[in-house]
């Protein structure tokens, strides 16, 4: 139960095809495998996805704030010594992505040594959850043709559309055609990621709303409080925080200044002990909540799977797991499926994946 080392490993697998949106592009997941090893031999994984346009966060300053700051203070303790850990991790802001790793790794370690499964360990309530897929930006017909291919290959009917663009019309005419072409049964719903200003998005809401979008997500930068909340109080659908929400602090200032109405939860920020405490605040705060996607691996999806799986609110709506499909190759043994639109728990000890050794030699840059 103590741990005896963490090494952090950074690689890169490219993406079929890129993932464009309103604060970046992804083309090459140039992410860390972080490796927990215990005094007793056992090993836990996690995946830690840099996003510097919205968290600050380089694969460089991943490796380098966990090697420096982090390891040599956790090294000693237990898996079960969770308050003393917290501690140590909150001796910086932000970093989320590796403070996330961190704990993802330490609770896939504590679920193989206790034999179990961490859906169970974290509450246990489902064996799947319903998938919706993210759509970059690209023209309206090639998105509606990925949107009706994922339908058709996996059965998927929840789709989260980039939006964000000037003029608004271009993505406008996405969702147009994503509902003209996938009917009312399809879950449609945005993310700006801060691409609009607040009157922009104030502006878009009618063609949305008009395109039947059940949410519409980080419209314009929370930071622009007066604008942001005219917004919301104007919002007939649920105005969901994302990057703006990483911490519990964050959750509660948004949503009690008026700032958001919903909250995308994501587990490779602040792992599964900080997505407990926001999902918590917002149960008791009556706040809906979704498992968000920070275009993660299959490793990634894993721990967004088993944390959405085990807790009763995050079944409510279908969770972002399928982003992986667009990369090139992954780093697990046996690859994540979809059927039916839904994705099925491990019942692997852990998180639920198990790592490729030969392919972490193969895309490891260290
Ligand atoms: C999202 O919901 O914003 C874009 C960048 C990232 O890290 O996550 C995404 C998806
Ligand atoms: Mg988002």
């Amino acid at each position: 139960m103590i741990i005896k080392s963490i090494e952090v490993i950074p690689y890169a697998i490219d993406y079929k095809k890129p993932l464009k949106f309103a604060s970046g592009m992804v083309n090459v997941a140039d992410h860390v495998l972080l490796k927990l090893v215990t005094e007793d031999g056992v090993v836990g994984y996690a995946d830690t996805p840099p996003r510097p346009y919205t968290y600050g966060e380089t694969q460089g300053s991943i490796v380098s704030v966990i090697e420096t700051l982090f390891a040599p203070k956790l090294v000693g303790l237990k898996l079960t010594d969770a308050e003393r850990i917290r501690e140590v991790l909150h001796k910086t802001i932000g970093n989320d992505a590796a403070k996330g790793a961190i704990d993802i790794a330490i609770w896939d370690a504590l679920g193989k040594t206790l034999e179990l499964p961490v859906h169970q360990l974290l509450g246990g309530y489902a064996n799947s959850l319903k998938v919706s897929h993210m759509l970059g930006f690209d023209e309206p017909a090639v998105v509606l043709d990925e949107a009706l291919s994922m339908r058709e290959q996996y059965g998927i009917n929840a789709f989260k559309v980039k939006v964000g663009r000037s003029p608004a019309k271009l993505d406008l005419a996405i969702c147009k055609a994503l509902r003209d072409g996938l009917g009312d049964s399809a879950d449609i719903y945005v993310d700006a990621n801060r691409g609009w200003t607040a009157n922009e998005a104030l502006a878009a809401l009618p063609a949305l709303m008009d395109a039947g979008i059940s949410t519409f997500e980080e419209p314009c930068d929370a930071k622009d409080a007066m604008g942001r909340r005219e917004l919301v109080k104007k919002s007939l659908i649920p105005i969901v925080g994302d990057e703006s929400v990483p911490t519990p602090g964050d959750v509660s200032r948004e949503l009690l200044s008026g700032g958001c109405t919903a909250i995308s939860i994501k587990t490779a920020r602040g792992g599964f002990s900080n997505a407990t405490r926001v999902l918590d605040l917002c149960e008791g705060l009556g706040v809906e909540v979704m498992i968000g996607n920070q275009i993660d691996t299959q490793i990634g999806t894993a721990a967004s799977l088993a944390f959405g799986a085990a807790k009763k609110a995050t079944t409510k709506k279908a969770a972002e797991l399928s982003n992986f499909l667009d990369m090139a190759d992954d780093l697990v043994a046996e690859p994540l499926t979809i059927a039916n639109g839904e994705m099925r728990v491990s019942a692997l000890p852990g998180v639920g994946v198990e790592i490729d050794l030969e392919k972490l030699e193969r895309y490891r840059l260290r």
